[in-house]
């Protein structure tokens, strides 16, 4: 039997998990796999590099990392691996999310990380971008994005009736 394809889902904290629930939920409403980790590009470098070079075998397909303050996580892995690499910058640090961001985004050419935005939507994007990712492989997960997107719009114009009806 095919394995479903699974995403890997780094935090460099449990410190991070509470702001990373958006991500996971997106995950579980796709219903697609994940291995939720907390492995640290500074605290845990053989531990982390180990997960990632091991990742293949485990049938993982993308890796969503999510860090705050020198937030290299991503970096390292994407260094690693020539699988997509997901960063998410965490705004739970003293300066508030431009250090993970700036720490995540700016990569050098060559070993590229898709990032996504601090607080508000980031993590929620970094899934939804994920499950884009697999669905190129996977059309029921396409069907499943086209219906979400539908649904998404369905709300938004409920909404914009529910205005107009005051
Ligand atoms: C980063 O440092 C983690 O990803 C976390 O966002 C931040 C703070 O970690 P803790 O000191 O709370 O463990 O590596």
């Amino acid at each position: 039997m095919i394995q479903p394809i699974k995403v890997a889902v780094i935090m460099g904290s449990d410190s991070d998990l509470d702001r990373l629930k958006p991500c996971l939920d997106t995950l579980r409403a796709f219903e697609v796999p994940f291995e939720a980790r907390v492995l640290s590009a500074h605290r845990t470098p053989a531990e982390l590099i180990r997960f990632v070079e091991e990742a293949p075998d485990a049938n993982i397909g993308v890796f969503i990392c999510a860090a705050g303050g020198a937030a290299h996580l991503a970096g390292v892995v994407a260094g690693h691996t020539s699988l997509p690499v997901i960063g998410i910058p965490m705004d739970n640090a003293p300066l508030g999310g431009l250090d993970a961001l700036l720490a995540t985004v700016q990569m050098p050419g060559g070993v590229p990380v898709a990032t996504f935005a601090v607080g508000g939507g980031g993590p929620k994007n970094a899934a939804l971008f994920a499950v884009r990712v697999l669905a190129l492989s996977n059309p029921d997960l396409a069907e499943k994005m086209v219906q979400q997107r539908a649904a998404m719009a369905t709300q938004v114009l409920e909404k914009d009736q529910k205005l107009q009806a005051r």
